[in-house]
């Protein structure tokens, strides 16, 4: 799916952002830190709700249909990423994703549990479906990371089918990528399919997942932020949970998803802690931050959710009962 038309909103989408927050804060408890008509206010009686990033809209729809159909948080996150993982037109997710310099393409993965349970897979290849493969090293291994072959060959002691992931297109892109063989990732155009989802279950209970191909034309054995506990997505089920999409590198460097459940920690409302998040981003190396993208999407443990970036052109998919949106994120540069 082409992140480039993310703008457009679903059959019921005609509700805005303010009019969304205004119409729900009627129902809901005002959240702790909520200041902002940006802050989208949820009551637990809209319960369950699934969050994405990017236009990611059938993931959502999956996702929550799963929770509706008494899923936990965690199986409707893996099922909702699984149909991203599939869609081979999506540049930076599963089959279809754009290889490293060498013409692999490396997955990465991870889920998180309210529980703080965690567990990942990094640079595999071959296994259209990492995020389940992350769910199986979690529930399945005494460990938290596998990577590589041995993540590979987990997978395959799973139950999971080897494929070739490279599809005629990604080559075709790749082959006219080596001309120049120049790594420089563009803001909102390339790398962003990636999907961080966070979704609240029936009985209240958080998790989150996040999946990539990383970014294109990477060097073999780059691993960026989405499989990173903390950078790429984070889960604490006493607060909330939040997860990242843009440039990995920068997110790891500032364990950036677990900051910003630190910041609601503090009692700053999920859209507040994701952007002061992307201001300590900023102003590290405010040359570098204005040219990458970086955004964070966070939830709170009663379905409150908001965003924040660096750059003009982030989104993120809502779905609950009575929503199906796309809502543009704010960001640091204008
Ligand atoms: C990475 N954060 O590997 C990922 C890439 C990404 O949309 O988000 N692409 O650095």
């Amino acid at each position: 799916m082409k992140r480039r038309n993310f703008l457009q909103k679903a059959a019921l989408g005609s509700v805005g952002i303010t009019a969304l927050g205004s119409s729900l804060a009627a129902t809901a408890a005002t959240p702790k830190g909520a200041k902002d008509t940006q802050d989208v206010l949820f009551s637990n009686s809209l319960l369950p709700v699934v969050i994405a990033t990017w236009s990611v809209k059938q993931a959502n729809q999956k996702a929550w249909q799963s929770m509706e159909q008494g899923s936990s948080a965690l199986d409707a996150v893996i099922a909702g990423c699984a149909i991203e993982e599939a869609n081979a037109l999506g540049q930076s997710v599963g089959i279809g994703g754009l290889p490293d310099r060498d013409g692999r393409v490396t997955l990465d993965a991870c889920v998180m549990n309210e529980k703080g349970d965690y567990g990942a897979v990094l640079c595999m290849q071959n296994i259209k479906h990492p995020i389940a493969v992350a769910k199986k090293v979690m529930e399945d291994t005494p460990h938290v990371i596998l990577a590589g072959v041995g993540a590979e060959e987990f997978a395959v002691s799973q139950g999971f089918k080897r494929e070739n992931l490279l599809t005629e297109q990604s080559k075709k892109d790749w082959e006219i990528w080596k001309k120049t063989s120049k790594y420089k990732p563009i803001i909102n155009i390339e790398n962003h399919d990636t999907i961080g989802m966070l979704a609240i279950d029936k009985n209240g209970t958080i998790s989150g997942g996040c999946t990539t191909s990383g970014m294109a034309f990477k060097m073999h054995g780059r691993v960026g932020d989405s499989p990173v506990i903390g950078a790429g997505l984070f889960v604490d089920g006493e607060i909330g949970a939040a997860t990242s999409t843009g440039v990995g590198e920068e997110v790891i460097r500032c364990v950036g998803s677990h900051l910003v459940v630190e910041y609601m920690r503090q009692g700053n409302s999920p859209r507040e802690a994701c952007k002061k998040v992307v201001e300590r981003i900023a102003k590290r190396d405010p040359e570098k931050a204005k040219n990458i993208q970086i955004g964070f999407l966070a939830m709170d443990k009663e379905g409150n959710y908001g965003a924040y970036a660096l750059q003009k052109g982030f989104s993120y998919a809502v779905k609950s009962a009575n929503e199906e949106i796309v809502i543009p994120g704010e960001s640091y540069f204008n």
